[in-house]
């Protein structure tokens, strides 16, 4: 016989890793964090603004780009806020945040 919640399953929610790379005076990355935490996000914040080892580091990673913000998702970039905001207004930003599974 059926029990109540049968039909219920078990979801599994995995949370991307997300990683800005920013400098102190950068509307572009306030923009980029505020829509990041409009969505509940967290993320890591890489303050590259005195530091240029790490802001080469970004630029490789980047594949050349040396603008701030970069962001990445699970390792994967996804370019400045222009290609942040895209990535949202095509539908599609959510689903690279989180990912639904069945158990
Ligand atoms: N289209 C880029 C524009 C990014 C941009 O112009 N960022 C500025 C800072 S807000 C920048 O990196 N300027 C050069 C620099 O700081 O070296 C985006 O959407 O992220």
């Amino acid at each position: 016989m059926a029990e109540p919640g049968d039909n219920v399953r078990a979801r599994r929610i995995t949370v991307a890793k997300v990683e800005v790379y920013t400098t102190t005076y950068c509307p572009f990355c306030t923009r980029a964090k505020n829509l990041l935490k409009s969505k509940g996000v967290a993320f890591d914040e890489i303050d590259v603004t005195d530091d240029d080892e790490l802001r080469a580091r970004m630029v490789e990673m980047a594949g050349g780009r040396r603008t701030v913000p970069q962001i990445f998702i699970d390792g994967k970039i996804v370019g400045g806020f222009d290609e942040l905001r895209a990535l949202d207004l095509e539908g599609k930003l959510d689903s690279l945040l989180t990912e639904t599974a069945q158990a």
